[in-house]
């Protein structure tokens, strides 16, 4: 298939064009007019989208339509599901390798797209199961008769954000006598603080990490291995690896288990992969886990519906290249009025920025225009009473994805001057919406809100495992869609190599390494060292 970016279709010219004139939000019963609050909205299994507050008419969706058409992007999205080799720069040396996350969760029809794929991911899923059994029955103790009641995930970047990210949005489900510390970062404190909080002979650590080379996620090991011998234990009984396939890291001699994951998942896609079950399913259990894999697994085969205003991801994704390319808006908030979901813009942040952060497309050509939007977010309301201010007075304008649900996970909730706190949540959502949209006219300048701030907002019953699965899913169509319309490689991360490389190189002449320094990294490191 001949792939092309947006900016050569005839559908640009047609957006260009309809750009010069978008719905105006603030005009007198906008937000009303032609039924646009039932119209403009997206169902899907677990998730509806509503798109009333964006800038969007039908001619827009027309053009947008056609856009996706021209570009094939369900057609594009189908084949990557299938196995065909996504990830890779014609004629350039790259990665070159099949993009198979959705794989790992399309197990629950009699069909996989990618069948080999799914298989392995079956045969993964089946170890955990029986693995986590043998925790639970007590036949995998700590060899002093004591269950694992913790476990320490030990991963960094693709191996910690989303993973870490879903957790915390379920804590809500987690089996009662379980407990999770993440370790990230190669700051120490990152390892001594989850050290601190834990009773080491009944916790397990899983070192979570593709390559089995990262040097944080090594180092930090060797932190955790180094604490379990000072408590007197037996590292090889406590650790178990998520790695690759035959990575340095898959030893069975050195681990309690060692849980795989492909060259096929990349690590931001990872989290439907063992990278981000074993923790889960430790933490909820293993069907839990599985239910938000079923989640996931459904909005992987609603997004090849082809009509863009039934394909939610899609349509998702091509609002967002509305406001970015045609109305040139250059960031993206997302903000989850759901405090489970504080580490999801974090995730979001990796997931969209270092898949779709290209300035190459798919044929080894500069692009013709702007690709991936910065993306940032905090929970509301939290952010209303911090950064807001800008969205609605700031120079720049900032288009918002919000999510939100009508039940609280807890259902713990109580009257306070006559609504509930589920209730305020939901009515600061709503009003943020519209205030952004139709903005407010005073005679004060500084009451003057200009309005037609574009925002959507993700809105699903109750945050569970599945609805978790639904919208980690949504996200990850949403990325890939987008780097097809740019014809960019959205699944190869070059600028994480480089880092990775130059800080060997530092690490080797703050070593005193004897192969000699190059005269920019001996300068940089003399002057650091000099005190301030
Ligand atoms: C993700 C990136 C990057 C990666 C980390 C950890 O897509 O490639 O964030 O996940 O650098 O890599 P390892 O899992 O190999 O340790």
């Amino acid at each position: 298939m001949e792939c092309t970016s947006l900016w050569r279709t005839t559908a640009h010219q047609k957006l260009l064009a309809l750009a010069q004139h978008p719905y105006d939000l603030t005009a007198p019963g906008a937000l009303l007019a032609d039924d646009r609050l039932a119209r403009y909205r997206c169902s899907s299994a677990m998730l509806r989208l509503h798109y009333a507050t964006q800038r969007v008419d039908d001619r827009v969706l027309d053009a947008l339509q056609e856009l996706a058409d021209e570009l094939a992007l369900v057609e594009q999205f189908r084949k990557m599901r299938r196995g065909a080799v996504m990830n890779r720069i014609v004629g350039q040396e790259s990665e070159n390798r099949q993009v198979l996350h959705t794989a790992c969760r399309d197990l629950f029809h009699a069909e996989p797209a990618a069948p080999a794929a799914t298989a392995q991911a079956r045969e993964q899923l089946a170890r955990l199961q029986t693995f986590l059994a043998d925790l639970g029955s007590g036949r995998l103790d700590n060899g002093r008769g004591e269950s694992f009641t913790t476990l320490i995930n030990i991963g960094i970047g693709g191996s910690d954000l989303g993973p870490r990210s879903i957790l915390e949005a379920l804590r809500s489900d987690m089996l009662p006598d379980r407990q999770v510390h993440c370790i990230a970062n190669v700051d120490p404190d990152d390892a001594a603080r989850v050290l601190g909080g834990v009773h080491l002979p009944t916790t397990l650590v899983s070192i979570v990490s593709k390559s089995g080379t990262t040097l944080e996620t090594l180092t930090n090991e060797e932190l955790v291995r180094a604490a379990l011998v000072r408590a007197g234990l037996e590292p090889s009984r406590h650790c178990i690896a998520v790695t690759g396939a035959n990575s340095p890291m898959d030893d069975p001699e050195r681990y309690l288990a060692c849980f795989h994951m492909y060259d096929s998942i990349g690590g931001r896609f990872s989290s439907s992969s063992m990278v981000g079950m074993v923790m889960l399913a430790f933490a909820l259990g293993y069907e839990r886990a599985v239910a938000f894999l079923r989640g996931a697994a459904t909005v992987d085969r609603e997004a090849e519906g082809a009509d863009i205003r039934g394909n939610l991801p899609l349509l998702l994704a091509l609002i967002g290249i509305w406001n970015h390319n045609y109305l040139g808006y250059p960031t993206l908030a997302v903000l989850p009025y759901s405090q489970a979901l504080h580490r999801f813009p974090a995730h979001l942040q990796q997931c969209d920025m270092e898949s779709n952060g290209k300035s190459c497309d798919r044929l080894g050509h500069p692009v013709a225009g702007p690709t991936g939007p910065v993306l940032w977010g905090e929970p509301g309301t939290n952010g209303q009473h911090a950064f807001y201010q800008l969205l609605h007075q700031g120079t720049e304008i900032v288009p918002v994805e919000f999510i939100g649900f009508h039940h609280s996970q807890y259902g713990v909730d109580l009257e306070v001057q006559g609504s509930t706190s589920q209730q305020k949540l939901l009515a600061n959502l709503y009003a943020q919406m519209v205030a952004l949209a139709t903005g407010q006219q005073s005679a004060n300048p500084n009451r003057v809100f200009p309005g037609n701030r574009p925002s959507s907002l993700l809105l699903g019953r109750q945050l569970t495992p599945e609805v978790m699965g639904a919208l980690l899913a949504v996200y990850e169509a949403k990325i890939v869609f987008q780097g097809f319309a740019w014809n960019i490689n959205s699944f190869d991360q070059e600028g994480v190599q480089l880092g990775k490389r130059l800080a060997s190189r530092f690490l080797a002449a703050m070593a005193g390494s004897p192969s000699g320094v190059d005269s920019l990294t001996e300068t940089f490191l003399t002057k650091m060292a000099e005190s301030p």
